[in-house]
């Protein structure tokens, strides 16, 4: 039962020694190792080389090490098994806290502060409360439903909108493609916390960012985005920033990442960027779950969250 662990662009070092300690009598590898391919039951993945997954004959299932799996549902060759993602209150607690002190920054005007005390000046603004703020959030799902959590317990106005209908305490529920004007026009901060697939690929371009409510209390809308960068068209949120139809920005998330030294977003205004860092996975965290994930597979049970390949996530 060899576990695989291939994580590109991460180091695997803290993955290896979490599994080993939280699964001692589990034989874990890395590709490169000497190994037998047919020995692989489960792969422990972040963006694997395309291709690489159908190289093991006996494998049962492949997780996911993100809850994002765009890097899997791109690969053409991906093996037709299941695909766990994580679902953990570790990476939700993370995102949550970004998403806050996003929206945070922005509601309490935090650019302007920072400036003001970098010229050495004292220069109040009119402050409103949480409840005067409308918070609208993309994506309603393991992440934005913590979010939403998150800010009414800060007493915003909170709506959201997915592809199906929910229905949320304390936040106004929209979804469809029927459901996005209203919820775009009820709107001052956007946050997108949308997998990436071919429906959402694009989706917040000018015609969104026109839509969003323009009488709030904070000027004008502001947009977050730490779903996935390919959700936004950048230009169009830099144009946005530069003739003043957006007040502000957050971005965790990129089109490419990470984000080219061109790129004009580094100069654009009232833009904070964070490099794609908002819910990082963490290893011994996520190595629990797993190992609880697998160790309930094998006792029987079935495989919990997993992909919907027809719907990309
Ligand atoms: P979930 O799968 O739990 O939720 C996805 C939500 O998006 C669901 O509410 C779903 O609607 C909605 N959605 C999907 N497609 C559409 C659409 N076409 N129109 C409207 N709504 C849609 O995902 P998570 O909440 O766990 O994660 C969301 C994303 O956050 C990940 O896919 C990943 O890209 C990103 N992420 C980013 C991280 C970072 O560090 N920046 C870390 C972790 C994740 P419905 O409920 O109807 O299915
Ligand atoms: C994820 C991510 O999907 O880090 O978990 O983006």
């Amino acid at each position: 039962m060899t576990i695989l662990v291939a994580v590109r662009g991460w180091k695997p070092d803290h993955w290896i020694h979490a599994l080993r300690e939280t699964a001692p009598n589990r034989t874990v590898v890395l590709p490169g190792d000497d190994f037998d391919p047919s020995s692989i039951r489960y792969a422990l993945v972040w963006k694997p080389e395309p291709g690489y997954l159908k190289s093991f004959p006996k494998l049962e299932a492949i997780f996911s090490l993100g809850a994002g799996v765009d890097h899997l549902t791109t690969d053409p060759e991906l093996p037709n098994l299941p695909v766990v993602r994580i679902v953990d209150p570790d990476l939700t607690g993370r995102m949550t806290e970004w998403v806050v002190l996003n929206v945070l920054l922005h509601h309490r005007r935090h650019a302007h502060y920072a400036a003001a005390q970098a010229e050495g000046g004292w220069k109040p603004l009119r402050q409103w409360a949480a409840g005067a703020v409308r918070v609208g959030i993309m994506g309603l799902g393991e992440l934005g439903r913590d979010a939403a959590r998150a800010l009414t317990a800060l007493g915003f106005k909170v709506k959201g909108w997915s592809r199906t209908e929910k229905r949320l305490e304390s936040v106004a529920c929209f979804h469809g493609a029927e459901g996005l004007a209203p919820f775009l026009a009820q709107t001052d901060i956007l946050v997108s916390l949308l997998p990436l697939t071919t429906e959402t690929e694009n989706l917040i371009d000018r015609v969104v960012i026109d839509a969003l409510a323009k009488d709030g209390p904070l000027g004008g809308p502001v947009i977050l985005n730490a779903g996935r960068g390919r959700s936004l068209v950048e230009t169009d949120l830099f144009v946005a920033l530069q003739d003043g139809r957006l007040k502000g920005a957050s971005l965790d998330v990129f089109a490419t990442e990470p984000l080219p030294p061109d790129s004009p977003l580094w100069r654009a205004p009232n833009l904070f960027m964070t490099p794609h860092v908002a819910a990082e996975s963490d290893p011994v965290a996520l190595s629990r779950y797993v190992i609880g994930e697998i160790v309930a597979y094998e006792a029987g049970r079935p495989l919990r969250h997993l992909v919907d390949r027809n719907k990309g996530y």
